[in-house]
C-alpha cells in the first residue's frame, strides 16, 4: 500500500461523487501513485458508501478477461468489481441513459452461485457452487474522463461497473465456444464466448483466486458476470440485445 487511509477515503468519495453527480473525473494516477492494494481498498470504501445509502451487494463481475484487453492494459490478471442491487436492470426494461456519463454495453455470460464459496478451504471447487447460467448485458461507465485510466484506477472505480441485465436462467451447462451477438440500435458486434479467458468457466477459477487474495466474499444467490465476449459498444437510445447461441438472450431499452 502506498496511500494513507485519508487518501483512500477521499478518492472513494471522489469516484462516488462522479457517479452520483454523473460528472467525469480525471485519472487518479494524475495526482496519486496508487498500487493494486490501494485500488482494491478504494473500491471497498466506494462500495461501503453505496451500502450506507441502502444498496445491497448482489454479485461480482470480472473485467480484462480477453487477451486483447489484457494486452491493451499491459496486465496478465483479471480484475473484479462488485454488483449492487441499484445496478440491476430487469430483462427487457427501459433504462434512462441520462443516469450514466458515457455508457457502453458488453455481451456477457452470467453464472449464479447456489452456495457460499469457502474462500479459505484449499479444496473448494467453485464450479460446484454454481447452479445456473444466463445471457447478460453489462453496462460499463467509467467515471474517468474519456475512459482514460490505469490498471489501479479502473479497479478503484469498481471496474467501471454501472448496470447489468440478466436474461432467463437455465441449469448449468457448458457454454464453451458459443457464438455471441451484441446489438445496440443499428450497431452489432459478433464474437464467441471463447473470448472470455478461452472458456467462461475459467472466469470462475480466476474469480476464486482474486476473491481469496482480495477477501471478496462470494455468497449463495449472487450473480457472477464472467466478462465480455466482444468489444463494448457505446449505448444509444433504443433496444440493446445480447444473444448467445443455445442459451438465449437478454435485452434492455435505452431512452
Ligand atoms: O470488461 C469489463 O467489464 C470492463 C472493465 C473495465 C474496463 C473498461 O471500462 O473498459
Ligand atoms: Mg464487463
Amino acid at each position: 500500500m502506498t496511500l494513507s487511509a485519508t487518501d483512500i477515503k477521499e478518492l472513494a468519495q471522489r469516484l462516488d461523487s462522479a457517479q452520483t453527480l454523473c460528472a467525469d473525473t480525471p485519472s487518479l494516477s494524475d495526482t496519486h501513485e496508487a498500487d493494486l492494494d490501494d485500488a482494491y481498498a478504494i473500491q471497498s470504501a466506494l462500495i461501503e458508501l453505496r451500502q450506507a445509502r441502502g444498496e445491497q451487494i448482489v454479485g461480482v463481475k470480472l473485467g480484462f478477461t480477453s487477451k486483447a484487453k489484457m494486452a491493451q492494459m499491459g496486465v496478465s490478471e483479471v480484475i473484479v468489481g462488485r454488483l449492487t442491487d441499484a445496478m440491476r436492470i430487469a430483462d427487457g426494461a427501459e433504462v434512462d441513459l441520462g443516469r450514466f456519463i458515457h455508457p457502453k454495453a458488453e455481451p456477457e455470460i452470467a453464472y449464479r452461485l447456489s452456495r457460499d464459496v469457502a474462500l479459505d478451504d484449499p479444496a473448494t471447487d467453485i464450479e460446484s457452487c454454481v447452479d445456473a447460467v444466463a445471457p447478460a448485458i453489462e453496462i460499463i461507465d467509467s467515471r474517468y474522463r474519456n475512459f482514460r485510466f490505469t490498471h489501479p484506477d479502473v479497479v478503484a472505480d469498481n471496474t467501471s461497473a454501472a448496470g447489468y441485465v440478466v436474461g432467463p436462467w437455465r441449469s448449468l451447462e457448458s457454454v464453451t465456444n458459443r457464438s455471441v451477438q451484441l446489438t445496440v440500435g443499428s450497431k452489432q458486434a459478433l464474437g464467441s464466448t471463447a473470448a472470455i479467458l478461452g472458456d467462461p468457466v475459467r472466469a470462475l477459477h480466476a474469480l476464486l483466486d482474486v476473491a481469496r487474495r482480495r477477501r471478496i466474499p462470494l455468497r449463495a444467490g449472487q450473480t457472477v458476470l464472467a466478462g465480455a465476449a466482444t468489444a463494448a459498444i457505446e449505448l444509444t437510445p433504443g433496444v440493446t440485445e445480447c444473444q448467445i447461441a443455445g442459451i438465449g438472450s437478454a435485452s434492455m431499452k435505452g431512452r
